[in-house]
């Protein structure tokens, strides 16, 4: 067992040695008593049976998003998003590594935080869940009838694409707010001119259309960090409530000077004054350059467009578009109950957790009740935005959810537990239960949204320590599921999660298992490379390019015979499941290829591209176990040397 030494230098944070101490000399007892005999019962699902919820956990830094059952926490699915995964060959088939692409050129890596559910009317719809990109700024939209990412935009001027991808009430806006400040556009200037000359944006992507997801506008803010992002909802709707620290505008050891202030700003942004100041000239159009990339459902191919300019608001040219509140200090999470009365922030370093009022805000504005402006945009006075200031809020909090009950929950990630506060007078905290450890998010399904189902809530903790078997220097991440349908939180279930996942959100199962493709209509299939029968299958040459038209159904491939490829040619192989029937995919591997397998849905088409490197004959076979006779679903190719005169040949059967 680990001891409470060894967690406190794990924390690097001096001053909570001994309150670390109090916290974990009693853990081992707490646990015990805190999972009670029936625990096992409320989370088991029995074999055959479905869970209740689906939830969505971001992969961190493994760039995907993972889909588990609640209660049970059953992994069910990794989706690649901003990834190349061999399992079904996305980012590797010709098909998908368009989606990619950026002004950066391919990016097939990146670190991804957020996962946000489209919304319909302030409740979660089970349409299509958004994710972001931190490192290479982009957000992802993925289709929930086919658990696939089929739209990837890329956010210009950011940096740390972090604060993002929330979603406003009707999924019109997602936005995105940049981390790092930095030049923009960006230049070539010292980094000790920091101070007034690197700027944040704040970018709004029109979300609710397939196809046509696009920055919208981006508004110019000052220089400071911008950390995480909620929507108004109910009166706050047409608001949207953004993080920041380092209002010092640090550029260098940031722990130290980016903790001056005692209250640094959430920036209150009216996007509907937004929309009015677009249309009504205020805004200007900014050069820049930056990628949309769109699965095409015709013929699942990504379509990659480039695009050169983005539109711009200045707030000191558009009235009323920002404000700031002051907010203790260093704040990380934003979260607007489900009322949209609240705005409840997560000081990291403050002592007690600040919730604003909005209503009190309006009135504040009307008053003009601003204790300075900077860059255009009126800093509000703390005393006429606050509602209540919860005590004791436990050490270090990040983020909140919400039950629907009146009840709100914060993370305290120094003391390694979720607190329960009552939304009102007298915001006090009614219950507080340990987690295992260092929590960073929470998630209530639905909990970020008007209608929270809150019966579970999953807590997402940084550090594993102790709570599964050893898997050598870096160990599972930890997730603990909590029922909260009583008075008292009460532990469930720990599992084990993917990457870092920071965030997930949940919600009914019924809200989407009905509504999954099972497969690709083979007609609709337009993929320019698709055959619909074996009658079809050919393999051609242009010049050093050979195109092999291939089907797949159970359990050979046509052709499975190919002759007549010579040393220096580029293979395609386009292969075309012709199965109609669910849950069929076929695999497609052949020897030496340096991408990865395909994996290819009944009715759809994807492509491997294949060099050969030495003369020989190769096998290529069916990775996926798709009948009794998977095993001898296989082909041969054969490579001649360069300039042989070996004419194409294929075939299968005889
Ligand atoms: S943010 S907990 Cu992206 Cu808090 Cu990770
Ligand atoms: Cu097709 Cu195995």
């Amino acid at each position: 067992m680990y001891t409470p030494l060894t967690k406190s230098i794990l924390l690097g944070v001096g001053a909570i040695v001994l309150t670390g101490a109090v916290f974990f000399s009693c853990q081992t007892t707490a646990t015990q008593s805190m999972v009670g005999g029936d625990a096992a019962s409320q989370v088991y699902v029995a074999p055959g049976e479905y869970d209740e919820f689906y939830a969505f956990f971001s992969g961190g830094f493994s760039g995907n998003l993972t889909v588990y059952g609640l209660p049970s926490g059953r992994h069910l699915k990794d989706v690649p998003v901003f990834s190349q995964f061999p399992e079904n060959g996305w980012g590797y088939t010709e098909e998908t590594k368009g989606m990619l692409n950026t002004s950066y050129g391919f990016v097939p890596w990146d670190d991804s935080h957020h996962p946000e559910l489209s919304m319909t009317d302030g409740v979660p719809d089970g349409r299509w869940i958004f994710i972001n990109a931190n490192n290479t700024p982009r957000v992802a939209r993925i289709d929930l009838t086919t658990f696939e990412t089929d739209e990837i935009v890329e956010i210009p001027n950011s940096a740390g694409n972090h604060g993002s991808p929330f979603i406003t009430p009707n999924s019109k806006y997602l936005v995105a707010s940049t981390r790092f400040s930095v030049p923009i556009p960006q230049r070539d200037m010292a980094i000790e001119d920091y101070k007034g000359n690197f700027k944040g944006t704040l970018s709004f992507i029109r979300a609710d259309t397939p196809g046509e997801m696009d920055v919208a506008f981006q508004i110019i803010v000052p220089g400071y960090n911008y950390d995480l992002a909620h929507a108004g909802k109910g009166p706050s709707f047409g608001w949207m409530f953004f993080t920041s620290y380092n209002s010092e505008e640090a550029h260098t050891l940031l722990e130290r000077n980016a903790s001056q202030n005692d209250k640094d700003f959430i920036a209150a942004v009216n996007w509907q004054r937004a929309e009015e100041c677009v249309s009504g000239g205020s805004a200007s159009q900014m050069s820049t350059r930056y990628f949309h990339n769109y699965l095409d459902p015709a013929t699942r191919s990504a379509v990659s467009t480039e695009k050169t300019s983005v539109t711009v608001l200045e707030p000191a040219n558009c009235e009323g578009l920002v404000y700031y509140l002051p907010t203790p200090k260093s704040p990380h999470g934003v979260d607007v109950d489900p009322s949209g009365q609240y705005i409840v922030a997560g000081g990291k370093l403050a002592t007690v957790i600040p919730v604003h009022s909005f209503a009190k805000m309006q009135q504040a504005i009307a008053d003009e009740a601003f204790d300075t402006t900077i860059d255009g945009i009126p800093v509000l006075n703390y005393d006429a935005v606050i509602a209540g200031e919860v005590q004791n809020p436990g050490l270090g909090p990040l983020h909140t959810e919400f039950d629907g009950e009146g009840f709100a929950y914060t993370t305290a990630f120094i003391s390694s537990e979720i607190v329960k506060w009552r939304l009102g007078e007298p915001w006090d905290v009614v219950d507080r239960i340990q987690v295992y450890y260092s929590v960073g998010h929470l998630m209530i399904p639905g909990g970020d949204s008007q209608q929270p189902w809150g019966k579970y809530l999953v807590a997402m903790n940084k550090i594993t320590k102790d709570r599964y078997l050893p898997t050598g220097p870096e160990l599972a991440h930890a997730a603990q599921l909590i029922d909260i349908s009583g008075d008292k939180m009460r532990i469930l279930l720990d599992f084990p999660t993917m990457g870092e996942p920071h965030y997930a959100q949940g919600l009914p199962a019924d809200l989407i298992m009905d509504k999954q493709v099972k497969f690709f209509p083979l007609e609709e299939n337009q993929h320019p490379y698709a055959v619909k029968s074996e009658a079809e299958t050919r393999v051609e040459r242009d010049g050093n390019d050979v195109h092999v038209y291939m089907t797949t159904i159970r359990t050979h491939f046509a052709p499975d015979n190919i002759e007549g490829i010579q040393m220096g040619d580029d293979v395609y192989f386009h292969v075309t499941n012709l199965e109609q029937d669910w849950d069929v995919p076929h695999g497609f591997a052949v020897t030496g290829a340096n991408n990865a397998e395909l994996l290819i849905m009944p009715g759809e088409t994807r492509t491997l591209k294949w060099m050969p490197q030495a003369e020989g004959v190769y096998p290529f076979y069916c990775t996926d176990f798709c009948s009794a006779l998977h095993q001898e679903m296989q082909g041969y190719i054969r490579v001649s040397p360069a300039g042989t005169n070996m004419p194409l040949a294929f075939g299968t059967g005889n």
